[in-house]
């Protein structure tokens, strides 16, 4: 991402600051996984998007008077700690790279924001975020009140949210080159893990060989925990113990994408861990796709979501009646009676899809004033149906422990939209013909 691309965002931000506001943006912290060690760093997604710094213990400081300035707070150098911990930029160096007026110690942060808060009527922060950011900013606005007679302490207090997750729901150009590139990395391990899979190996296995993937493409971290999850396994949701082993005639189900400068890719495939899918399978994989595959068609600027999600939900509910799972009419199967959700929901309980972007479930609202929102050029979503028969469902013995989900990344056009995780393969005849080595 360009210098020039954050410096925008900045400017963008302080554009629909109301005058004589200050915007505070807060870095994540490191988090102690057991004694002395930490969890891979991961940066708070609002603050990497306004300025990639990718340092914890750090804010960044906008405010808007009569004129406007931007100040970055960091950890100082310090050789001892950067001899035990990892370098750091330093408050010179980092506000410098970042083209921002002033470079602060973090230490000096309570100090010098109460100055600059001072005077100004309007905050804003992404409240509810950080316990702990809430209270420190509450803290600064009180020592500010209790200065007395010559102080004037800001008196309202906004969620930066309204601006900055609007700003992030449609992506730049730049953006869109980051998310297709994690995108191409992912399929590549998709279809990795198609070729390792075989009875006998290890859940973790296929998720190592994922990760390995990830890595050789030049993406270290994967977007969230990878999903392999063979057999009845793929009806729970968001299973990520991966321990078991795989066995002839499963399913696999991978739901894993990896992180690259930050955007994420959120790719599912499913298939069978012998190469050929049985009969039953083929029926219920065919019925998933045809349900994703129409319910894309929907997705152009002005449509919503909601549209594309009830063209899925008709699918899948009239493929599952053909097939005998559900009884009755599309109609009463569909229907939601009071506190009763949907009989389909029954074998497809999740939504068809989420904003993708820095966050695997990106910002912004999917509502506006009420109403499903339009989607809009520039927008990246995923579509995902499933379908995921219990052990103990009450339907045909072949269909049990059956659970399928496909998932691709799209986004919205102009006219239309376009799928960047086309490179994983999802057709059966697609997939097979890989497995197979054909
Ligand atoms: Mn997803």
């Amino acid at each position: 991402m360009s210098l020039a691309e954050y410096q925008q965002r900045i400017e963008n931000v302080l554009s629909q600051m109301a005058d004589n506001s200050v915007a505070i943006i807060a870095a994540a912290s490191e988090q102690t996984r057991s004694n002395d060690t930490e969890y891979p760093f991961r940066q708070d997604s609002d603050f990497f998007y306004l300025t990639g710094f990718n340092e914890p213990d750090a804010f960044l400081v906008l405010s808007k008077k009569s004129e406007t300035s931007r100040y970055l707070f960091c950890r100082a150098k310090d050789k001892f700690a950067e001899i035990w911990n990892g370098r750091r930029a330093g408050p010179e160096q980092a506000s410098q790279n970042l083209g921002l007026e002033q470079g602060f110690a973090i230490e000096t942060f309570d100090a010098e924001v109460q100055q600059i808060l001072n005077g100004v009527e309007t905050i804003y922060w992404l409240q509810g975020k950080s316990k702990q950011v809430d209270k420190r900013i509450f803290n600064l606005v009180q020592q500010i009140r209790d200065q007395g007679k010559l102080s004037l302490p800001p008196y309202r207090m906004f969620d930066l949210r309204q601006i900055m997750h609007e700003m992030r729901l449609v992506k730049s150009n730049a953006e869109l080159e980051i998310m297709q590139q994690a995108a191409d990395i992912s399929c590549k391990a998709h279809k990795r893990a198609m070729q390792r899979s075989q009875a006998g190996v290890m859940e973790y296995q296929l998720e190592a060989d994922i990760l390995h993937e990830f890595a050789q493409h030049g993406a270290r971290f994967a977007a969230y925990n990878t999903i392999v999850a063979a057999g009845d396994n793929a009806c729970i949701l968001h299973y990520t113990e991966n321990a078991d082993r795989i066995e002839d005639g499963d399913l696999v189900l991978i739901d894993a994408g990896c992180e690259l400068h930050g955007y994420a890719a959120d790719i599912t495939r499913t298939f069978p861990a012998n190469g050929k899918f049985t009969p039953a399978q083929a029926k219920l994989y065919q019925l998933t796709l045809d349900a994703q595959l129409a319910s894309m068609q929907y997705l152009k600027p002005g449509n919503t979501l909601k549209q594309a999600t009830d063209v899925a939900v008709e699918v899948i509910t009239k493929g599952l009646i053909k097939l005998g799972l559900l009884t009755g009419s599309l109609e009463q199967n569909l229907a939601s009676e009071e506190g009763k959700p949907a009989a389909y929901r029954q074998f497809f309980m999740h939504g068809l899809g989420h904003w993708l972007g820095l966050d695997v479930h990106d910002v912004g609202l999917y509502k506006v004033a009420g109403q499903d929102r339009p989607l809009e050029a520039g927008m990246v979503l995923t579509v995902e149906p499933g379908i995921y028969v219990a052990q103990d469902a009450e339907v045909d013995e072949q269909w049990r422990g059956i659970g399928i989900r496909i998932e691709d990344n799209v986004i919205i056009t102009q006219d239309g939209y376009q799928v960047i995780t086309d490179a994983a393969p999802k057709t059966i005849s697609e997939i097979e013909a890989l497995m197979q080595g054909k």
